[in-house]
């Protein structure tokens, strides 16, 4: 009826568990695990299920989880209690466990079964690229790339991109890590800081004082020690408020098309955080989901076998939206599907506009300021290009 077939010659995978999104971070927290349940809504209203094969994702174990995180970490993490009054603010407890029950990684009801559960899903997808049953798998509820060996940071307890990346490794000699999360993909990077095994590139909203995390300046490329065989494979791309698709089309074909031509990656996992789309309550750039959506089909396009993860996202409608339309892109339906949202779409008023590509000015009323000059622009591929004549693949 929706004219949704299976893509020709490709096979997509779509992971996800819908336990995971009935947790609650704490009513003001920007993270809302509901965007996913609202994401999967539109999917599934578009008939896009049809055209994948669709798991419902178990929880990565204990065992599965300290391939990455230290035990003594995830002891604490399964044993830890939400207070039964938020305590809440730093500033009246200053030495968190772990980093574990401030602000940004609070302590909430379920807390270990949501971190097992995306865990889970990015772990899953990753066995069926391995297993080639998937060419493209889909895990919107992982890509939590803050979480460290042992810390939580920034609404990230568990990295499931880590522990994916892992499993790739196993079967691929060489991985490509890539993120268009609005904040730096600094956990990621920094678990492969000392491997030529992984080369990680995040694109991101750099300023050391006043944005999240403060790291991942464009010469950060890893520690340059002399017998690190991970120097050099680290890639940022530091941007300023209001990008927008134009210039980041052109920064992330550019600098990817050579990262790929140079390192030739067995597989890629790619990082499609929303919070980089204008209109996102705690990003800065004017991307719109064609934009966003671009860097999926480009990747794509180099016919390499690929997991799709989450991240980052805070305003529910537009993540929705992005997800949806990256979904389409993975199964070859992008120009099939109808632009205006289906009609029994669920909760379609959360929408505010009928369409999945709303433009600027619907999203934003004013566009932000585009602060990104195109000679800086062309300065980071140049940076860029000088430093993969250090690379070998
Ligand atoms: N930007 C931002 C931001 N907003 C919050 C926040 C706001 C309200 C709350 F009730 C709780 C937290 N925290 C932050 C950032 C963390 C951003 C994490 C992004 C995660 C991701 O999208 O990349 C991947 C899922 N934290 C900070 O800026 C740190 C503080 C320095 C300032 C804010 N306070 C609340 C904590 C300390
Ligand atoms: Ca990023
Ligand atoms: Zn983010």
């Amino acid at each position: 009826e929706s004219g949704i077939t299976r893509p020709k010659g490709h096979n997509v995978s779509f992971h996800c568990n819908p336990d995971m999104e009935q947790h609650h971070f704490g009513m003001t927290h920007p993270m809302k695990p509901w965007r996913l349940t609202l994401s999967k809504s539109l999917i599934y209203s578009y008939g896009m299920s049809f055209a994948m094969d669709n798991f419902v994702t178990r929880a990565a174990t204990y065992e599965e989880l300290a391939s990455f995180h230290s035990t003594d970490y995830l002891d604490f993490l399964g044993t830890v209690l939400p207070e039964p009054v938020p305590r809440d603010l730093e500033s009246q407890n200053p030495d968190l466990k772990f980093n574990l029950g401030g602000s940004d990684c609070p302590l909430f009801d379920g807390l270990y079964d949501y971190c097992s559960m995306s865990a889970g899903s990015a772990l899953d997808a990753a066995r069926k690229i391995c297993s080639k049953q998937s060419d493209i798998a889909i895990a919107w509820g992982g890509g939590l790339h803050h979480a460290k060996k042992a810390e939580a940071s920034g609404f990230c307890y568990i990295n499931d991109i880590v522990i994916a990346i892992l499993e790739l490794l196993r079967f691929y000699p060489r991985v490509l890590y890539i993120d268009i999360d609005v904040h730096h993909g600094d956990g990621v990077e920094e678990a492969f800081f000392s491997t030529d095994r992984v080369m990680t590139c995040s694109f991101h909203k750099y300023d050391p004082n006043n944005f999240f995390p403060g790291t991942g300046a464009l010469d950060d490329n890893g520690p340059k020690s002399e017998h690190n065989p991970g120097a050099h494979h680290a890639v940022n791309v530091p941007l300023n408020d209001g990008i927008t698709d134009e210039q980041y089309d052109m920064l992330f074909n550019n600098i990817i098309g050579r990262i790929v031509e140079k390192f030739r990656p067995g597989a890629i996992a790619l990082q499609c955080g929303a919070d980089s789309l204008a209109g996102d309550r705690l990003g800065r750039f004017n991307l719109q989901v064609q934009g966003h959506g671009a860097c999926v089909a480009f990747c794509k396009r180099m016919n390499i076998p690929m997991i799709l993860f989450g991240g980052g996202g805070y305003t529910p409608r537009n993540v929705a939206r992005a997800w949806t339309y990256e979904t389409s892109i993975a199964i070859d339906c992008q120009d099939k599907i109808n632009p205006i949202l289906p009609e029994h779409t669920p909760w379609r008023e959360q929408f505010r506009q009928d369409t999945l590509f709303p433009t600027l000015e619907q999203i934003l009323g004013e566009p932000r300021q585009n602060r990104n000059p195109q000679k800086r622009l062309q300065d980071i591929v140049q940076h860029v290009t000088e430093q993969l004549r250090f690379v070998q693949g």
